[in-house]
């Protein structure tokens, strides 16, 4: 898959993905990510991005030709979606990573601080992502999360041991609790049950561990899982 990050901070994407499973992923051919400043599609001497909204108000607002221009460069593959990553956009779940994860190519949007122009979304008509309720400074982290959270999805890029099938939200659970070495620590010991080498009665354990952790710490998922698995609720 091919990742086309437009943003005013290509370091910030490209320091991220230079470390740990993303390289990788990168060096094994699975990822490819490419950055595109729209500073570099700018037309005057002061390389200007961004400038006052019409109407009046606080902040800035991005300059629809540089990001039109810098849109417009990026090479389409076949089979490719654009995401402008956007407080207002679509909240990103697991289900819409694994839908993102069919792509050749995705094509990341990022603003920083400000506002579009709104004829860069009349122009390009993107998809539009949000990772969560909350405020951040730019669009660059949720870019990152969708290349990470996509990523891992691909096959080559984990490895059996860390296989994206296993994890929490996969099956709509919570993960149990997990320990290893030493067997006790400030006096806090391993639950015994995961000593004794009876996988039954560890996967037992383990799946109560998941159904309570989630009935308390996420009462919507809990909520969710027992009316996909058909469960009578007590
Ligand atoms: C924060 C952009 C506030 C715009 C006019 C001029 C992308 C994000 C972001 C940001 C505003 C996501 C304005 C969860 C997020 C993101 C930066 C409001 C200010 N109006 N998901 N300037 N949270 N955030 N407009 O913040 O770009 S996905």
């Amino acid at each position: 898959m091919r990742f086309d990050v437009l943003t005013l901070f290509p370091e910030m994407i490209q320091n991220y993905c230079s470390q740990s499973i993303i390289k990788r992923a990168i060096e094994a051919n699975v990822i490819e990510i490419k950055t595109i400043n729209p500073r570099d599609y700018t037309l005057d001497k002061h390389k200007k991005v961004d400038d006052t909204p019409y109407g009046g108000g606080a902040g800035m607002v991005l300059m629809a030709q540089p990001y039109v221009d810098a849109y417009e460069s990026v090479e389409k593959l076949a089979n490719s979606k654009t995401i402008m990553l956007t407080p207002q956009g679509k909240p990103l779940t697991d289900e819409v990573v694994n839908e993102l994860s069919n792509n050749e190519q995705l094509i990341l949007l990022c603003g920083h601080y400000e506002g579009f122009d709104e004829r860069i979304r009349d122009i390009i008509k993107p998809e539009e992502i949000s990772i969560g309720d909350f405020v951040l400074t730019g669009g660059e982290l949720p870019a990152l999360c969708v290349i990470d959270s996509v990523s891992r999805k691909l096959e080559g890029t984990l490895g059996k041991i860390e296989s994206a099938e296993e994890d929490s939200f996969a099956n709509g659970l919570l993960e149990y609790p997990h320990y290893t070495k030493p067997r006790e620590y400030r006096g806090l010991k391993v639950p015994e049950v995961l000593l004794n080498g009876n996988h039954a009665e560890i996967n037992k354990f383990r799946y109560e561990q998941q159904l309570e952790r989630t009935k308390i710490r996420r009462p919507d998922l809990f909520e969710k899982y027992n009316q996909e698995n058909n469960v009578t609720k007590n």
